[in-house]
């Protein structure tokens, strides 16, 4: 597929305007404009699936707005969400469709990938799913020795880990407490050590969650699995059988590995790794909170991509969040996004969205194959609130640098405790307050402040955020919080023109590691081609690692 806009991003009429609309915007205070209309913090948000979005606390003004969703038409914005929707192949560099959306499909919806409806595939993996789960559960499905599981450990890494742990996480209020949950994903041993140290292989399920099965990270951590179960329950062959299942789409790796393919969940090639949680990926989340809970949480990213795909850009939440994070970061020169839950629960949800907002938008060819004259993906970082107040803000605060800030805060504590709650609020609703605000010299003189101290205890304010408000944490809400980003992430990617579904920047590191692996173990001095500074650090290693 090519781009069906060829224009240059730049050189679209709305981008033109906006840049000449940020230069005169860049001198505006939020000060003024909350001044300048008394309903802006009302006006300015919008409402889906459970989620509120205030983002009047942006530097923005109608005009802004106006031009933001005329970029967003001249993009060619709503034909790209439809092309994703029906299943068109808009991952042109690998030849696929981008269907993450039929994930969560109603069992009568239709969906069409060559010709053949997916929906009804997705519900028989979902059905199986839940049989499996409902029988580790109940304790109808047994260990080797007959003891019940106790212990899941899911076993992958990027995508195939990153979404796992943060709903298990961020879903641990609604999980089955008498089942332990770990996640292994580093190929540095010490992560499979640690998770199963304390483990009873005879309680212990292994989930080798893997799209390819060809992931070393994962092969070597599911082979250390094997060894380690074996050498504790003896080698008979039915010991994988009752302690190992599979999720992937490679049947033939699976049964290689020595799985039974009976016990193995498939996904599909036009599922994305970093869009894959809601898969058989999430198994071990649908272990966790039971069968219903997990299809709520797909209710939940339902009901996005629902309103995702129907609402008027200008009431549309993805496509706003979308668009305001364009114009911070190529209108008003932002390089980063803080992404700050203020729910304890939502601790990975930062790192989660690392992955599915830098791996697929930190690019630089456009469709047509040309590179970008503006900048891409921002970066995304972040911790939960009101531990960054902390440690991080006062750079926020006081910094040179622009960094706008999502803040995501719920109304209800899952486990109410004294005034934690409201202390909790109070922070979020004070951060938001104070960097869109600051306080001035004037402000501060008034306060007594001697006047060489007065310039460190100014705050310029004027830092732009929004506010996402939600009733409570619930597997829904999450689902529809997951697929808020994911559709942010369309959105950036349909106006920077680039394709937020392939990730050929990972494969370069991961075939030179390859290469590297042989000149690490072989028993004689390797002849090294690499660079000076490569080949030293390869010699230092080899002869460190022969020294007790
Ligand atoms: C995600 C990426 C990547 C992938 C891992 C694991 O979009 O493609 O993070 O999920 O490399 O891959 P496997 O699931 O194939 O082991």
């Amino acid at each position: 597929m090519k781009s069906n806009h060829p224009t240059l991003t730049t050189k679209r009429p709305a981008w033109t305007a906006l840049a000449a609309h940020g230069r005169k915007l860049k001198a505006v205070h939020l000060r003024k404009l909350f001044a300048a209309d008394p309903k802006r913090g009302e006006r300015l948000t919008a409402e889906a699936a459970g989620l509120f979005l205030d983002y009047s606390k942006n530097r923005v003004t109608s005009e802004t707005l106006k031009l933001l969703v005329k970029l967003a038409n001249e993009s060619g914005l709503r034909a790209r969400i439809d092309a994703m929707f029906s299943g068109e192949k808009i991952n042109f560099t690998e030849n696929r469709a981008v269907l993450h959306t039929a994930l969560r499909a109603p069992r009568d919806a239709t969906i069409l990938v060559d010709g053949k409806n997916v929906v009804p595939d997705v519900h028989a993996v979902l059905d199986r799913m839940t049989d499996f789960a409902n029988r580790v559960r109940s304790g109808a499905w047994r260990g080797h020795t007959g003891k019940r599981i106790r212990n899941v450990v899911n076993i992958g890494i990027g995508g195939s880990d990153l979404g796992p742990v943060m709903a298990y996480e961020a879903l641990k209020h609604y999980s089955e407490r008498s089942l332990m949950f770990r996640f292994v994903s580093n190929v540095d041993g010490i992560d499979f050590v640690e998770a199963t140290r304390d483990l009873d292989p005879a309680e212990t399920l292994f989930i080798v969650s893997s799209k390819t099965f060809t992931t070393q990270e994962t092969l070597t951590n599911a082979e250390s699995a094997r060894d380690w179960l074996l050498a504790g329950l003896g080698s008979d062959a039915k010991v994988v059988a009752k302690h190992f299942v599979a999720v992937s789409t490679n049947v033939a790796k699976v049964s290689a590995f020595g799985i039974d393919t009976a016990n193995m969940f498939g996904f599909w090639d036009w599922v994305g790794g970093r869009y894959s949680m809601d898969s058989a990926i999430g198994l071990a989340t649908m272990l966790a909170i039971g069968p219903e809970n997990f299809r709520a949480l797909l209710d939940g990213f339902h009901r996005m991509d629902e309103h995702f795909r129907t609402a008027p850009f200008e009431k549309n939440l993805p496509v706003l969040m979308g668009l305001l994070s364009v114009w911070n970061t190529n209108f008003l020169g932002a390089a980063t996004v803080a992404v700050l839950p203020y729910e304890n629960y939502l601790k990975r949800f930062p790192a989660y969205l690392q992955q599915l907002t830098m791996e697929s938008n930190g690019k630089t060819t456009t469709l047509d194959g040309r590179r970008v004259t503006y900048q891409t993906g921002p970066v995304y970082f972040g911790e939960p609130g009101t531990n960054g107040q902390h440690s991080f803000y006062q750079l926020i605060h006081q910094g040179t640098r622009l960094i706008p800030c999502d803040f995501i805060a719920f109304a209800h504590a899952l486990t109410p405790i004294g005034r934690h709650h409201d202390l909790l609020l109070a922070n979020v609703f004070a951060q938001a307050e104070a960097l869109a605000f600051g306080k001035t010299p004037t402000e501060v003189k008034a306060e007594g402040t001697p006047d060489w101290l007065v310039p460190h205890r100014v705050f310029e304010g004027n830092r732009p955020s929004n506010t996402i408000l939600a009733d409570r944490l619930t597997p829904e809400v999450l689902g529809a919080l997951v697929a808020l980003y994911e559709h942010i992430v369309f959105t950036q990617g349909a106006i920077w023109n680039v394709n937020p579904f392939d990730q050929w920047g990972v494969e370069l590191g991961k075939a030179l590691a390859q290469r590297i692996v042989p000149e690490l173990e072989s028993p004689t001095p390797p002849k090294l081609k690499h660079d000076s500074s490569t080949n030293n650090l390869i010699r230092r290693y080899r002869k460190l690692k022969t020294k007790p």
